[in-house]
């Protein structure tokens, strides 16, 4: 069964709110409000939805931040039966320092459909080939480089790569300037860095790296969509996490995941700035009302689209 397109405009137009909310607070040096500001929001305005909603991922608790809690129902319970993923502010430090990045983001999937993710770290790997056996995550980096190199016709020297700018990937980080591949390297926000490979536009050839696990998975709900390639595995530092995650019903704590073991069946993916970055440009406000814009996918439209929106505040 497919998701009905009337409900597209609907979370575009809670991402909007959402991001709206937290952009009042850009430039505040205060993450926890900024944070929260936009999960109320969503929180809010999800209840209103004609739909049966179950958060399926929610706000990490790696970042403290507060929660939409994992469980939580929302909507009016009157409609159709959707698991949903959220991260309602994404790049936490973009917004309080007030810096390019900042998203709202929500995914959409048919009930069952979206992967629980523990919020634990996660080893990521996306790049826009569909084929198996090219790109693995458990390559090394210079067979994955060459590979790609060759896939792609491109020298490695004019492949980019983008990746979290953390000590944790000093190895990584090595390896490809060894490989002369070029860099994209980001200070927060690997949901965006993930999808940068999803349009030529971007000029990125491959993410990858070590970022939060919830991430992954709203990335690759969009990735799906575009119909480019994800793989992900779980890292789980202290015992506390490993028996979270066996609780949430992960019986092999260092299996490989496949974009379709992560996401499946239909999807709507809504990512709305907040402040301007590479996929879309922040909240404008201009009297009363506020421009948006929103990356869209839904899977069995093929709907890839950045969706602009002026709307009166309320
Ligand atoms: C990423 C990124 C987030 O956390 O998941 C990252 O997408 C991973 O954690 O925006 P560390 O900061 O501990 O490396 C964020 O940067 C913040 O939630």
């Amino acid at each position: 069964m497919a998701i009905d397109k009337k409900f597209i405009n609907q979370f575009v137009n809670i991402s909007s709110k959402a991001a709206l909310s937290s952009f009042y607070l850009v430039g505040k040096k205060n993450k926890i409000a900024a944070d929260k500001a936009a999960v109320d929001s969503m929180r809010s305005e999800l209840n209103k939805l004609n739909i049966d909603g179950r958060i399926v991922i929610g706000e990490g608790e790696l970042d403290k931040a507060p929660m939409l809690y994992i469980g939580e129902n929302l909507g009016t319970k009157n409609g159709p039966k959707f698991d949903i993923a959220v991260d309602p502010l994404e790049g936490t430090n973009f917004a309080a320092n007030n810096l390019p990045g900042a998203l709202s983001v929500i995914a959409v999937s048919e009930k069952n459909n979206l992967f629980a993710a523990p919020e634990t770290y996660m080893e990521k790997i996306s790049t826009s080939v569909k084929e198996k056996n090219v790109i693995d995550l458990d390559y090394s980096i210079k067979k994955n480089i060459f590979n790609l190199s060759e896939y792609l016709n491109k020298k490695p020297e004019n492949l980019t790569a983008c990746i979290l700018d953390r000590p944790r990937h000093k190895k990584i980080l090595n390896e490809l300037k060894k490989l002369k591949v070029k860099l994209k390297l980001i200070t927060d926000g690997d949901v965006s860095g993930a999808l940068l490979v999803t349009e030529e536009k971007y000029n990125v050839d491959i993410f990858l790296g070590i970022g939060g696990g919830p991430e992954g998975v709203l990335a690759a709900a969009a990735l799906d969509t575009f119909d480019c390639n994800f793989q992900g595995r779980f890292l789980f530092k202290t015992d506390k996490e490993k028996k979270r995650a066996t609780e949430m019903g992960i019986k092999d704590l260092s299996k490989k995941y496949e974009l379709d073991e992560i996401i499946s069946g239909d999807t709507i993916f809504c990512a709305t700035g907040i402040t301007s970055g590479d996929l879309v440009s922040g909240i404008n406000i201009d009297g009363e009302e506020f421009t948006s814009e929103t990356l869209v996918t839904h899977k069995s439209s093929a709907l890839r689209k950045v969706i602009k929106l002026k709307q009166k505040i309320i």
